[in-house]
């Protein structure tokens, strides 16, 4: 059944569009549900509406500043989350700049960061938050820093590649991440965690090596390859950044799945960013309750399938596949 919707409502969806902040766009979305005529043609419209702000009022109320000031907590964004780590000076902050549109301060002395800096990571689509952290040193983690690294979905280690004597800053770093009974690994890792460390999907960038020391990158190939993925990067080179990036990728072990609406375009801007093996039902869980608890059947399109297929709340989604749920 066509939605039939009245003029004003695509003038607000277009402000919609051009809305930056929060609360403007939670205004206009309510606006649009108000104008919205409500019949068995619009049920779909409804829904995905009322998803939209119920995420975005959600995103608000995190903003809100708690009763307690914490200088160390980090905003949690709708995306993975993925901490950088290392020695002093090895270009963490430099590979964060690159990596987002947030800045970190680099500076040629060690110790410039002190604070965690958040930024999101955009490409192809995909959004990551990075997490700048100060340099871990006196083979010691901060208990913030620490927590920091078992919360999120993954991390990365930032050693420098162009100095004989990171070798001994990387073993602190690594005395360090043992005492805080983090246990940093590569995604395809298939032993066992030791009892009462918390495992975490870990990847090693050895940095600077437009300017290596292959001594000392030997070393670093030598120790880690057989733990986790190594990257030769430099901060300061695009190629080297989008390689990392796809590594950020098969680190965190995500995809994305894009959303339709019935007898709607559907909208290839925002995928949802999903672990790789979740199911339709776990999607439409994450969507909204709505969506899962009515959840009749979904529609699917992707590269390896026809399209329009109908599939059920098991059907395992892939990456780039477009969803379009019934209820
Ligand atoms: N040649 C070169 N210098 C780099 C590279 N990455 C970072 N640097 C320099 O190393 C210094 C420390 O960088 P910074 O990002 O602040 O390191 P952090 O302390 O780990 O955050 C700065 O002078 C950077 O310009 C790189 O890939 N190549
Ligand atoms: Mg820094």
């Amino acid at each position: 059944m066509p939605a039939n919707l009245p003029p004003d409502y695509y003038a607000a969806e277009e402000r919609y569009r051009q809305a930056k902040a929060t609360d403007e766009k939670i205004r206009i979305l309510e606006e649009m549900l108000s104008i919205m005529p409500k019949h068995k043609g619009t049920d779909h419209l409804l829904a995905d509406l009322r998803a939209k702000i119920s995420r975005l009022k959600k995103e608000e109320t995190k903003k809100k500043p708690g009763a307690r000031f914490n200088p160390y907590a980090v905003e949690k964004e709708d995306c993975p989350r993925l901490t950088l780590i290392g020695p002093p000076n090895s270009g963490k902050s430099s590979l964060f700049n690159a990596l987002t549109s947030a800045s970190s301060e680099v500076q040629d002395y060690p110790y410039t960061t002190v604070k965690p800096q958040p930024g999101i990571c955009r490409f192809d689509n995909y959004r990551i938050q990075i997490v700048d952290l100060p340099p871990v040193m006196n083979d010691s983690m901060e208990g913030w820093m620490s927590d920091l690294v078992r919360t999120a979905d993954g991390a990365g280690i930032v050693v420098d590649g162009s100095n004989i004597e990171s070798l001994e800053s990387t073993a602190d770093l690594l005395t360090a991440v043992d005492r805080a009974n983090l246990y940093l690994r590569g995604p395809e890792w298939k032993g066992e965690a030791p009892l009462g460390t918390i495992i975490k999907s870990t990847f090693l960038a050895v940095n600077k090596i437009d300017i290596a020391d292959d001594e000392a990158v030997r070393f670093f190939q030598a120790e880690f390859s057989g733990l986790m993925p190594v990257c030769l990067i430099s901060a300061k080179d695009n190629d080297s950044i989008r390689r990392i990036f796809k590594t950020i990728v098969d680190t965190l072990k995500v995809m994305r799945i894009y959303t339709k609406i019935p007898g709607k375009d559907p909208d290839m801007y925002e995928p949802y960013i999903v672990d790789r093996g979740v199911s339709v039902g776990q999607l439409a869980e994450d969507i909204h309750r709505d969506f899962a608890d009515n959840f009749r059947f979904a529609r699917l399109w992707g590269k390896n399938t026809f399209n329009a297929r109908r599939v059920g709340r098991d059907h395992v989604l892939e990456d780039e596949d477009i969803i379009e749920i019934h209820c």
